[in-house]
């Protein structure tokens, strides 16, 4: 396909404001976590979810405190208990002890999020081994349809729709053919600001589990990627940890460069999330409380998935007493204030001045200044494209920032970061995709100038932000 017809596919209003989230948080939560399990097979008896007491404010505040700005709850899990008392089924939280019966998890949590101004969005899983229903077609569409209904109208406004590709049913198992289109219809109708993730149009599995990113996560791609058949034969189909540990497939690397779509007809926006737990289960184990990822390796994933254009889902688990673990709580803590540490301290504010190639007119160099939705455009597309910030003094350079304007679509194909050393302009970084965001590690070295030189376009790219990062609290080490 020609540049001009790539550069035609933008992001709805609605992928638009999920991408600005960046970061938010997954709760998986239901009889699992009071049977040690990762699956649940559907028999077990409500009377299991011996929930005591629940604060699911502990929940939002520790969210919001590792910079997140929303939250997913499996309001049901493959097992097919409800956290709501839906009319649909009796096999919910108000058949379990909780509460004596009146107890709604979903409006616990979605409260506590509007309280902590944090989006809600709710996971239903199409897979459901406790429905008699499952497996008989539109009987059970119906069913999914009338708890899709209850989660999107009593819990006010709902920013996502979680639809798990995963079924472990196997070969001889039930087998139901999910009318996909309706569900979809429902959700547009109820909640048109809600995206649908994974097994839905709006937002797209990274394809693993373990925190892997891609080098170059592109949005603009086939759309055949949607393709829910697909989608779920590449999901789990048994309740393996290898799963949850395997990583991208090399030949899955690269989905959307120009060189990948020149022959495809059909393309669409179709931006990627990356989804971890921030344990190696999804729900909460005894037997975990002590493998909570390091603080690394998670602010590596953060990095690469929210600064290489794509969202990060991370999952943290309530326990059995209806509380995110101190340790888990902790950890979030560390993010957050990693995140307020290293992205605070803008040096492209403190006195730097930009030039650049001349511009479109209304597109000047000093729009990158502002993370708005102004952009610089350069006049021309060239294989050079630069904009240059210069400091009057030597300024100590620990990360950067770049975005594209997205209503322009993903333009840049290729870009260096070069540092002023010693006289001469040196290569810091490289790289593909920018994109929603890109967040680059320099070097953490002493300079008076840098520049980001986009070597490649669809045309001619347009730039929303730069910002160049000091880390407060003296130098790293
Ligand atoms: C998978 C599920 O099988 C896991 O239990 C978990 O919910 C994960 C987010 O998606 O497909």
């Amino acid at each position: 396909m020609r540049e001009e017809e790539l550069i035609k596919i933008v992001p709805s209003a609605r992928q638009k404001a999920l991408q600005d989230m960046e970061f938010y948080a997954f709760i998986h939560f239901t009889v699992n976590t009071f049977t040690d399990r990762e699956w649940g097979d559907g028999t077990e008896s409500p009377a299991v979810f011996d929930l005591k007491a629940l604060d699911a404010d502990q929940w939002a505040r520790a969210v919001k405190a590792a910079g997140m700005r929303g939250l997913i709850l499996t309001c049901k899990h493959h097992d097919g208990f409800c956290l709501w008392p839906s009319r649909y089924t009796d096999h919910t939280v108000a058949a379990s002890p909780y509460k004596g019966g009146h107890g709604d998890v979903v409006k616990e949590a979605s409260d506590a999020c509007r309280r902590a101004g944090l989006r809600f969005g709710v996971y239903l899983s199409p897979w459901d081994r406790h429905s008699p229903l499952y497996g008989s077609g539109r009987a059970y569409d119906d069913y999914f349809i009338g708890q899709l209904t209850e989660l999107l109208t009593q819990y006010g406004d709902i920013c996502s729709v979680w639809l798990d590709g995963a079924c472990g049913e196997g070969p001889n198992g039930k087998k139901q053919h999910y009318d996909w289109d309706r569900y979809y219809a429902t959700v547009r109708a109820l909640q048109p600001g809600a995206c649908i993730h994974v097994c839905g149009p709006d937002i797209r599995w990274c394809g693993n589990e373990a925190g892997n990113t891609r080098e170059a996560e592109w949005s603009v791609v086939p759309a055949r990627m949607r393709d829910t058949e697909k989608i779920a034969s590449l999901s789990q189909q048994k309740d393996d940890e290898a799963f949850r540990l395997r990583p991208i497939r090399a030949q899955d690397q690269d989905l959307g460069s120009r060189e990948i779509l020149k022959d495809e007809t059909d393309l669409i926006w179709y931006p990627a999330e990356v989804n971890t737990s921030i344990r190696p289960g999804w729900f909460w184990h005894e037997s975990e409380n002590e493998k909570v990822k390091p603080l690394a390796q998670l602010m590596d994933i953060y990095e690469k998935s929210v600064g290489g254009n794509a969202t990060f889902l991370l999952n943290i688990p309530p326990t059995r007493e209806g509380l995110l673990h101190e340790n888990d709580v902790r950890r979030l803590k560390e993010m957050g204030d990693y995140l307020h540490r290293c992205y605070t301290r803008n040096l492209a504010l403190e006195g730097a001045n930009v030039e650049a190639d001349a511009a479109l007119p209304g597109h000047e160099a000093a729009c990158v200044l502002t993370d708005d939705e102004s952009c610089w455009m350069p006049a021309e597309k060239t294989d050079h494209m630069t904009v240059t910030l210069r400091w009057p003094r030597p300024v100590r350079m620990d990360r950067m920032v770049i975005r594209e304007q997205l209503d322009f679509s993903q333009r840049v194909e290729s870009y260096r970061v070069e540092v002023w050393r010693e006289g001469q302009w040196e290569t810091a970084a490289q790289g593909k995709v920018i994109g929603h965001k890109r967040i680059i590690r320099l070097p953490g070295e002493e300079s008076q100038a840098l520049r980001l030189v986009i070597t490649d376009a669809r045309t001619v790219p347009a730039l929303a932000f730069i910002g160049v990062y000091q880390e407060l609290w003296g130098p790293r080490g």
